[in-house]
């Protein structure tokens, strides 16, 4: 499998580190984006860039593979930052897939991982992978990757 991932959430969430812990060659800011490359068990190169809103450069590609989502549970209402970037990227998610990381746990423990659960299911993808990351931590990164390419290839991943 080889295509892009684009990394969306709030300014500080993790983008960037999420990326240049990921990447396999050294992560570029450019224009107003980071880009970044990982190479898969498979042999299959995923781009890796960071994007506002799915209406910005880059999103609407046809190798666009999926969305992640990286949420800072620091910030005020990080249930309101989900949702909102869920209907942000709506159609988008509709056409390929989203998994979200909440950064920042370690600093800030609540709201607890239940709750974006709920607006998970709420927004109606209450089935995409959800759980706590260290957006500084490459295998964080790593599983969040995988458990978005095993949404969109369950047997590549078996
Ligand atoms: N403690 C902690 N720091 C984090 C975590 N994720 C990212 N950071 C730090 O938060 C800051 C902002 O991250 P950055 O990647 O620049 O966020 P961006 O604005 O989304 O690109 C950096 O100093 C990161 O090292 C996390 O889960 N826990
Ligand atoms: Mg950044």
């Amino acid at each position: 499998m080889s295509g892009r991932i684009i990394f969306s959430g709030p300014s500080g969430a993790g983008k960037t580190s999420a990326i240049d812990v990921a990447s396999d060659i050294p992560a570029i800011w450019k224009g107003n984006a980071d880009y970044g490359a990982m190479t898969l068990d498979d042999g299959g190169v995923i781009h890796l860039c960071s994007s506002a809103c799915e209406t910005a450069t880059g999103v609407s590609g046809d190798d666009s593979l999926g969305l992640i989502l990286l949420i800072d549970n620091r910030r005020t209402a990080p249930d309101d930052d989900l949702l909102r970037h869920l209907r942000s990227f709506d159609a988008f998610i509709r056409r390929t897939a989203v998994a979200v990381g909440i950064t920042h746990m370690d600093q800030q423990p609540r709201p607890r991982i239940d709750l974006f659960h709920t607006v998970m299911s709420y927004a109606g993808h209450g089935g995409m992978p959800l759980f706590e990351v260290d957006a500084r931590d490459r295998r964080d990164i790593c599983l969040l990757v995988e458990a978005m390419v095993s949404v969109l290839d369950p047997v590549a991943c078996a």
